[in-house]
């Protein structure tokens, strides 16, 4: 036997152990789930073993440490990314053969770990894999929530959210941690104390308090390099029942307080873009935030002894403002529990905290209520009011009394009934806060924060988001993949950012452009038979599969594409006789439950699928579909899928996006407005190889201080009145024509997001994308090189210029092979 047999060999031996003794189950009776999760467990000692080492190694070497606080990290599944990490996946997928079980059904029934909305948490599930993969002493500090995003469901064409259950079965990743426990305190009050020294001291009496236990899932690096810990908080009550009241028939009093406790982490706020507004959420942030510090205060002073070094030891990363409780949180416990004096503590504060800044969205900027602050963390409020005073001091003393600038910088904001800015306390509390791309870096001095940038010039800076590619390109599109080894030799699977780019000449190679294709054409058709599967509907795999998946958002404008969408379709009606290109325009995302605007698009959206779809007139020139419950697992049959990406917000208001990144790392060419990284991976790729069209964002503030209404606009594109004038006179909602009209209207004369006013550049790119398609060798040499140009996108390369610039920690030489 070699050695690879014996791996098998030995891997088989695993699994069928942990299918008897662990899941209890004998190979005939066993089901999928069970041979899941037997495959899972023993997937899982591998991880262990190299869990151990890394831990020991992290130990003796004595590095700084990097915190990412998050309050989302949507990782999806890890069956296969442990897997191919660890280099076991063709061990593993032989293993399962030989037990007459297919891996490719197995992998499918691991539920996504959704424990995030969008982009922020995708990012940072990226991140704890570049981290893993660079060999950063790195922690992920989240929430436990027992129930995801939603899962939705389309009813009708309306979205229904329906609760998503991923621990229903368990989850083999993660290891509950009993001992690992804190106290979180909310409410009561604060008293304060005169010591020896005559100083004042303070203390807050909390009026309950909560239990966060700790659930440690390992985070594996490419090839096993690392592997890290994602530690997420679960809340639990003090007492589990009040056994008084139990013995005296108040059964479900006896049960109210754990019940209240253990909310907190329940379930993720399905919040995207806009403000959640909800005390509760407010006690998710302090949960998750006061456990993490403690858990972090205590291994530093395990392991240092003294908290003078912090900043030398410990770098924290919040990501966006949900965590910025953190600065207050910190600052109390150096002051009041282990008294460090006050000027000493912010020092060492702000020295040690970092903010990434995700959203410029005005509705998304966080602040809370001073009433509910002060019942919920009266010590936290205390603090605030003495960091602002101090702050609001320091300014003066530099002779500055501007009175607009100083309420403007403020925490408090004195006008909307008195409310917390968590912004400025995260900007005033890091010595680090960074955009995530350089159009949004450059936004962010310009606007949210142009008065507290002018106050301190150093602090802000841009870390363009990245992706990782293991997962993005690696494992979602293993054909492309093979492709690239054969062309460019197994040193793509090591370092891709440098070594993807020659891969350029190749795309002057027809025969290679063919192959290129031909993994394009396989992926299609899965994505295809996922179609068919779920909807029946038949996808021509001929067409161009345009595609547009991510949260339903008006300034994302999924509505531009359905203009789009809807003048393409009467277009061909009024013409049939011209030689279309034919289209499959795909959509997937959730709208949030409470954005009535967002669930009409999801609703719109389906009802032009079932008018076109319908219609024998366009041929099958034309298909529109809307896949439900978009999440992780299905971004990855779908990007390798798709040939044309849609990037199309409007210019100014995307920070970033990373599926961009993804699409065309996976070869799709982009057709996007001058937007978050759009704008670099223009630069990057070259512009001949992208569709830009569009107002950019200073054109968009120019038009939108002219005014939103945009009669003159409809009134000078024929085609535009066309389909909005059918889209408002029913003819996609016979059943209800009036369905649409507000939502035509809105365009008409308050159009925010410049969908009337980007629409006929939108209509031309699109052109430009048909006759880009005609000419085969033109659209594949693009396409080739989308790829070939998209090394700089790696999470690698962001997480190594954060260890650089932010937490100056240094990143470990790879030892290659
Ligand atoms: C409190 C409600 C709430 C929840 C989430 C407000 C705001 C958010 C996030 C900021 C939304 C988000 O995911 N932002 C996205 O972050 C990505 C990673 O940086 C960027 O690529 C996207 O452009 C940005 O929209």
């Amino acid at each position: 036997m070699n050695e690879s047999e014996s791996t098998v060999e030995a891997f088989k031996a695993s699994i069928l152990a942990k299918l008897r003794y662990a899941v209890g189950k004998d190979p005939e009776n066993a089901f999928d789930h069970d041979w899941f999760e037997a495959l899972a467990l023993a997937t899982r000692d591998h991880v262990v073993d190299r869990w151990e080492e890394a831990s020991a190694q992290l130990a003796r070497q004595d590095d700084k440490r990097v915190y990412y606080l998050s309050l989302e990290f949507l990782i999806g599944r890890l069956l296969v990314d442990n897997l191919s990490n660890l280099g076991l996946l063709d061990v593993a997928r032989q293993a399962m053969a030989e037990l007459n079980v297919e891996l490719e059904r197995i992998r499918q029934i691991e539920p996504d770990a959704a424990l995030g909305n969008g982009g922020l948490g995708r990012l940072a599930a990226c991140f704890m894999e570049s981290m893993a993969t660079l060999r950063l002493a790195a922690h992920g500090y989240g929430i436990r929530y027992e129930h995801g995003l939603f899962r939705q469901a389309i009813i009708d064409g309306w979205q229904a959210e329906q609760t998503e259950t991923w621990l229903d079965f368990g989850n083999p990743w993660e290891f509950e941690r009993p001992e690992v426990a804190y106290r979180v305190g909310f409410g009561g009050g604060v008293t304060s104390h005169v010591q020896e020294d005559g100083g004042i001291s303070q203390s807050w009496q909390p009026q309950e308090t909560v239990r966060a236990i700790a659930y440690d899932t390992p985070v594996v690096g490419w090839r096993g390099a690392s592997v890290n810990t994602l530690r997420l908080w679960r809340a639990r009550a003090e007492e589990n029942l009040q056994l008084d009241r139990f013995n005296a028939g108040d059964h479900f009093g006896a049960v109210a307080g754990e019940v209240r406790a253990e909310s907190i982490s329940r379930v993720l706020y399905p919040a995207d873009d806009t403000e959640a507004g909800q005390e509760l959420r407010l006690r998710q942030e302090y949960f998750l935030v006061s456990a993490s510090l403690q858990d972090l205060l205590e291994r530093h002073l395990r392991l240092h002894g003294d908290l003078q070094n912090l900043p030398q030891q410990v770098a924290i990363q919040l990501n966006d403002t949900h965590p910025a409780i953190a600065v207050v949180e910190l600052m109390r416990l150096l002051v009041d529990q282990h008294q460090i004096q006050w000027a000493r503590a912010w020092e060492l504060t702000v020295a040690s905290t970092a903010y990434t800044n995700h959203t410029l969205l005005p509705e998304a900027l966080e602040s809370w209520p001073v009433a509910l602050m002060e019942r919920l963390l009266p010590r936290h409020l205390q603090i605030i009011y003495l960091i602002n005073a101090e702050h609001i001091d320091a300014l003066r003393a530099k002779d500055i009394h501007d009175f607009r600038l100083l309420r403007a910088v403020s925490l408090i904001d004195e006008d909307n009934g008195r409310r917390v800015r968590m912004g400025n306390l995260a900007f005033l509390g890091a010595h680090s806060i960074n955009g995530v791309s350089a159009l949004h870096t450059r936004l962010m001095r310009d606007t949210v924060f142009r008065d507290l940038h002018r106050l301190y010039p150093q602090r802000v800076n841009n870390k363009t988001n990245g992706v990782t590619f293991r997962r993005w390109l690696f494992q979602v599109n293993p054909l492309l993949t093979h492709l690239l080894v054969d062309a460019l030799g197994p040193e793509v699977l090591e370092s891709p950012q440098t070594t993807l780019e020659k891969l350029q000449p190749q795309a002057e190679q027809v025969a290679f452009r063919d192959e290129y294709a031909l993994c394009r054409r396989r992926n299609k058709e899965a994505l295809a038979q996922l179609v068919q599967r779920q909807s029946g509907l038949l996808l021509d795999t001929e067409a161009i599969f345009d595609v547009q998946i991510k949260r339903i958002h008006e300034y994302k404008r999924q509505l531009l594409n359905l203009l789009h969408t809807v003048a393409l379709y009467q277009a061909i009606r009024n013409d049939p006789t011209t030689d279309w290109v034919p289209r499959v325009k795909i959509f997937a995302g959730k709208a949030a439950a409470s954005y009535r605007q967002a669930k009409l698009i999801i609703k719109l959206a389906n009802d032009i699928s079932r008018t076109i779809n319908g219609d024998p007139t366009v041929r099958g020139l034309l298909k529109v579909v809307f896949i439900p419950n978009y999440n992780v697992s299905l971004a990855e049959t779908i990007i390798p899928a798709a040939d044309l990406s849609e990037q199309i917000s409007t210019a100014g208001l995307e920070a970033s996006g990373t599926s961009n990144m993804k699409f065309a790392l996976n070869g799709a060419l982009t057709i996007g407005t001058l937007d978050g990284a759009n704008v670099e991976m223009c630069e990057r790729v070259g512009e001949e190889n992208l569709f830009i069209f569009g107002m950019t964002a200073q054109q968009v503030a120019a038009r939108q201080r002219l005014g939103l209404e945009m009669g003159d606009v409809v009134a000078d594109s024929e085609r535009l009145e066309a389909a909005l004038g059918a889209i408002r006179a029913g003819v996609f909602s016979p059943d209800d024509p009036a369905r649409y009209v507000g939502l035509v209207d809105a365009l008409l004369y308050d159009d925010r997001f410049m969908v009337c006013a980007d629409f006929e550049a939108y209509w031309a790119a699109q052109r430009q994308v048909d006759k880009r398609w005609q000419t085969p060798n033109d659209w594949w040499r693009s396409a080739v090189l989308n790829t070939a140009r998209m090394g700089w996108f790696s999470s690698d390369r962001t997480i190594s210029e954060y260890a650089r610039d932010i937490w100056q920690v240094p990143v470990p030489a790879r030892d290659k092979g």
